[in-house]
């Protein structure tokens, strides 16, 4: 990265001291990485700005539902900065307040809201976890969907899975027995969400028609191709993938159960990784002794993520040097008080 950023970037950083902290997700540019003073998932972020109560500034490194989640766990004195404001998040604006106001709405005319409960994975807007610790629900992270789903179940009958289908598909499917049929699709452009009452009656699982654009960029053939080019490849992917790849992939898990798993890997052990690529090519530099390689030929960074990039870094960093908050990431309180409600839900799970 250019050296005059870089030199920019540390004296802003030295200035602040302690009173900065700059969280970096796992999917951003190694040139913002190397600022971060903790990388993580969205979830494990959040929670280590609330474990520094003393950093007045949190510079998140990452998209905007992420600086909103890290606003509503820290303290009020604490300010989030989301160094680009059109860092959004394609899955999570899938989901709008009123779309799924409405989809509840059609719930409650059949009669069958009072049973269901709304479950929403971290990446969705404040707005939505505020709707979802309204209703009695929880929000889950890609490492405890399935126990989030199984308390769920205990509370009612129904789940209304936000906004990720692959994620509620492959839980419920590959990790908790439901069949295919079991799970329908709601889709939020379509009157009823497209389907007829009966189907809503009957599911189990409805799920919402959002999607990572990231991820369900993987195909089935990106599997084949690579086992095909790659004799004994290990395939891991992350449950954000359609349910054909994860159904072909060798092992499934959230980004900090693929680092994990890629550090314990056995040396000359060849792996094909369904995940972002700044994370991919991240691993392969750390590992050059294993074979570590992108699931898909074509090239696929979150384009949202990366424009968090070293100008922008700088940027944030010394307009707070200067005693400016700029871009700083607030939740209403109405809002976070609900929304909190759901992650305390999700922090409570048994297990
Ligand atoms: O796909 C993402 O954006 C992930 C893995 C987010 C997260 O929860 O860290
Ligand atoms: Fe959203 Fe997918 Fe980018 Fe994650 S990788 S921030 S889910 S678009």
């Amino acid at each position: 990265s250019d050296p005059d950023l870089v030199a920019r970037a540390t004296a802003a950083k030295a200035a602040l001291g302690d009173k900065v902290f700059v969280l970096g997700h796992h999917y951003q540019r190694d040139e913002v990485i190397q600022f971060a003073d903790v990388t993580g998932d969205s979830f494990k972020l959040a929670r280590e700005a609330a474990a520094r109560p003393d950093a007045e500034y949190i510079v998140f490194c990452g998209v905007h539902f992420m600086a909103e989640s890290a606003d509503i766990l820290t303290s009020d004195t604490q300010r989030v900065v989301l160094p680009d404001l059109a860092a959004g998040c394609s899955m999570a604006d899938m989901a709008a307040l009123p779309q799924v106001e409405n989809a509840w709405d059609v719930l409650v005319d059949l009669g069958v809201a009072d049973r269901t409960v709304p479950v929403t994975y971290m990446n969705s807007s404040a707005d939505i976890k505020g709707f979802v610790g309204r209703h009695g629900g929880v929000v889950c992270t890609s490492s405890n969907a399935k126990r989030a789903l199984e308390w769920a179940y205990q509370q009612g009958e129904k789940v209304l899975f936000l906004p990720d289908q692959h994620l509620g598909r492959n839980t419920a499917v590959l990790e908790m027995g439901f069949s295919l049929d079991d799970c329908v699709l709601y889709d939020p452009h379509k009157p009823g969400g497209g389907l007829t009452p009966e189907q809503l009656r009957d599911a189990r699982m409805i799920l919402w028609r959002g999607h990572c654009s990231v991820h369900g960029r993987f195909t089935l053939d990106s599997v084949n191709d690579v086992r095909e080019r790659v004799p004994g490849v290990n395939v891991l992917v992350h449950p954000e993938c359609r349910h054909e790849v994860v159904n072909a992939a060798d092992l499934v898990g959230s980004t900090e159960y693929i680092i994990k798993t890629i550090e314990a890997a056995p040396a000359g052990s060849a792996w094909a990784v369904g995940t972002e690529l700044n994370l991919v090519r991240r691993l392969a530099l750390a590992h050059p002794d294993k074979q570590i390689m992108f699931l898909d030929r074509a090239v696929c960074y979150c384009s949202t993520m990366n424009r968090i990039d070293l100008p922008h870094l700088v940027w944030a960093l010394e307009e707070l040097v200067a005693g400016r908050v700029a871009n700083q990431i607030t939740v209403d309180p109405d809002t976070a008080h609900h929304a909190r409600v759901a992650l305390d839900q999700m922090l409570a799970l048994p297990g």
